[in-house]
């Protein structure tokens, strides 16, 4: 099994609704153990345009699907979740994006790995410390604490609640 770290994103809908559904979703996903849930943070909409504020969050799950067949499952329950394809930097419903498969590398067509845009998001950088720790490695060999220390935390509100009371539940695999 290889731990995937996933982010979640929300800004329409009822956001923090459809951060739990997906928590929910990914409990669900086959061949998948999901362990590590953090805290909702708040923050502006990062893009041009305005927007409503995001509610953001990032989950660990411990997975035996290959990477292609972890982010069919993630787009399966974006569109579950009533996500029409949308505009780049538009507004969303529920946006799940994979952001490392153990450690390894990966750029294709449909995928790259670690997440090209991560590093800069102060939105995906602080859950994914809260729930890994600093002491995470990147493909490249480098640690999150060095990211970290180079994105700002200004404009992100962490929120007291939690979307998963339950971390941990196995899942059925079939
Ligand atoms: N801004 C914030 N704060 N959080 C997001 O998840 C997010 N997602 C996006 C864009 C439009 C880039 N802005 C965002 O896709």
């Amino acid at each position: 099994m290889i731990p995937a770290y996933i982010a979640l994103g929300s800004n329409l809908g009822d956001p923090e609704s459809q951060l739990r559904s997906a928590v929910g979703a990914l409990q669900a996903l086959s061949r998948c153990v999901l362990d590590q849930v953090s805290s909702v943070y708040r923050s502006a909409a990062l893009g041009p345009g305005e927007q409503p504020d995001y509610l953001n969050a990032v989950v660990r799950l411990h997975t035996g699907l290959a990477p292609l067949a972890l982010l069919d499952a993630l787009q399966r329950i974006e569109q579950d979740q009533g996500r029409v394809r949308d505009t780049r930097w538009g507004p969303r419903t529920l946006d799940l994006d994979l952001l490392l498969y153990g450690r390894e590398a990966i750029t294709s067509q449909r995928l790259s790995i670690p997440h090209p845009r991560m590093l800069e998001r102060h939105f995906v950088l602080y859950p994914l410390h809260e729930i890994s720790g600093g002491d995470l490695l990147f493909p490249n060999g480098a640690k999150l604490e060095t990211y970290l220390r180079q994105c700002p935390r200004e404009g992100l509100v962490k929120s007291p609640r939690r979307l998963s009371a339950r971390p941990g539940t196995h899942c059925q695999s079939h």
